[in-house]
């Protein structure tokens, strides 16, 4: 800095433009920094907290993640001495009442020579997904890294021995995809916790009198192990909450716990009691976590203010199971997509890769023509918001400042697209996959009704987006 200001300086008795100029310019650069520091510290100097838009800022944006569960569960892929256990694959261990002594020396089957990190991230990113939640314990208690509070983990108990969370940590920062954690809080194979409760693991009237051991010498312990060495984490997505043993306050203690680790960090809202069932979001504010977590469904509308996220699977199942071929089809995905957007939601969206390591075939094919359409219009669910019309008869809406995205799931065939509840004046139409921008026209109808002309034939018959440059009120 000194060096470049003894140039500048040299240049004065030169030119006195090119000094003014300099001087504008320097200027400038001292106010961008500053501000930029501004940001960052406080009165005093101290690192000021960022603000919850400013911790959800990337969240909110990044509206697509990739949901991976992964662990023992992939080896039985859903079969246990020759019978198949009905229900979720990572559950067989409590459906199929597998007692631990049989569970556990699943560890040394598990052997994933195929898992490709690097092939992984790539499959999420063409996807258009911003980041991965990835299970580093599911209620089976196994460990995807190496943990140094119990062998029960890849790298002590399996033929493996690489640890994978630390390769996708890796691949991640490579590819630009923020990485988080799933962590149950139940746990079927620790004695502190749920594994007294055989052959009831989930049982919710029981409880461990040592549950706050666990907590403090092997839940505290691995969740600091993973934000250190595997961090900056983007997400700690908590699960297993409901269990007798967890309280609001233990919940709001390890929300603190975790912030206290990484500031920035973000928790779902299964950090604490708050969640109502299924439905996934908090009964208010009250309780612990940034965002609500909708189970296999999407709220029927957002809620103005409330972060949340829909997780679900492709087809029936989080974990692998062989026999399970009931897959949605890309074209359901892709409305259910635009549909959470639509709602100011995420979409994290589930595969279940083989005990080989491999991410199943239906889950690529699906993702990468996913991946096609998000490259011709991320734009419309990207950064956007919830539409802030009514009910539409052809799709969703997405929204930012001055920009509507109508998603158009059901094209007119009359050649023109009504757009009901739109009073704001609209400047520009075009559809959103035209490089060109070529204006297409618009009329209005009434005081809250526009047409817009469009094609006869739908462009993409799955959902073609629609741009209205549009003046803010
Ligand atoms: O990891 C995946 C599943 O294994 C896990 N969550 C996703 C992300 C999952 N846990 N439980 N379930 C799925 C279904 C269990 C539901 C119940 Fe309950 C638990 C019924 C009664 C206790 C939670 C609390 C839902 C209703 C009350």
């Amino acid at each position: 800095m000194e060096n470049k200001k003894n140039q500048l300086r040299n240049y004065d008795s030169t030119c006195t433009d090119w000094t003014n100029a300099v001087i504008i310019i320097a200027a400038l650069c001292i106010f961008t920094i500053a501000g930029c520091l501004q940001e960052e510290t406080g009165l005093h100097g101290q690192k000021r907290p960022m603000s919850k838009d400013e911790r959800m800022k990337w969240w909110r944006d990044a509206r697509f993640g990739m949901f991976i569960h992964w662990g023992l569960y992939a080896v039985p892929a859903g079969e246990w001495k020759g019978k198949r256990i009905p229900g979720i694959g990572e559950w067989i261990m409590e459906r199929g009442d597998i007692p631990v002594s049989e569970y556990e020396p699943l560890t040394k089957k598990f052997n994933p020579v195929k898992f490709n990190a690097n092939e992984w991230v790539r499959i999420a990113k063409n996807a258009g997904m911003k980041y991965i939640v990835i299970t580093s314990k599911h209620h089976d208690g196994f460990c995807l890294w190496d943990s140094k509070v119990t062998d029960y983990d890849i790298i002590d108990a399996t033929p493996f021995k690489r640890d994978v969370l630390k390769e996708l940590s890796k691949e991640c920062k490579k590819q630009g995809i923020k990485l988080c954690f799933y962590h149950s809080i139940m746990d079927w194979h620790h004695p502190d916790a749920q594994r007294p409760f055989y052959p009831n693991y989930n049982d919710g009237k029981k409880s461990n009198p040592n549950f706050a051991r666990y907590v403090d010498n092997y839940l505290k312990p691995q969740l600091k192990e993973l934000i250190t060495n595997y961090g900056p984490l983007g997400v700690l997505w908590f699960d297993g909450e409901w269990i007798k043993d967890w309280t609001e306050p233990q919940g709001k203690d390890l929300y603190n716990y975790v912030r206290a680790l990484q500031p920035n960090i973000i928790i779902n809202n299964r950090v604490g009691k708050g969640r109502k069932g299924m439905e996934g979001l908090s009964k208010s504010e009250e309780y612990a976590g940034d965002f609500g977590t909708p189970e296999q469904q999407i709220p029927a509308t957002g809620l103005p203010g409330v972060d949340w996220e829909s997780c679900m699977t492709m087809n029936d199942t989080w974990g692998y199971k062989y026999y399970d071929h009931n897959w949605k089809s890309t074209e359901d995905l892709l409305h259910k997509l635009a549909d959470i957007a639509s709602k100011g939601g995420n979409f994290l969206l589930n595969v279940g890769p083989t005990a080989e390591g491999l991410i199943p075939d239906a889950s690529i094919e699906r993702l990468a023509a996913i991946g096609e359409w998000m490259k011709v219009n991320g734009e419309s669910i990207y950064g956007t918001t919830a539409s802030p019309l009514g009910k539409l008869p052809w799709g969703r809406c997405t929204a930012k400042p001055g920009k509507l995205y109508l998603h158009v799931f059901d094209w007119p065939t009359d050649g023109k697209l009504e757009v009901p509840g739109l009073k704001n004046q609209v400047n520009k139409a075009y559809l959103l996959a035209d490089k060109k921008r070529t204006k297409i026209s618009v009329r209005r109808e009434s005081k809250d009704k526009i047409a817009v002309r469009i094609p006869r034939e739908a462009p993409d018959v799955v959902n073609t987006v629609v741009v209205l440059e549009i003046k803010d009120k």
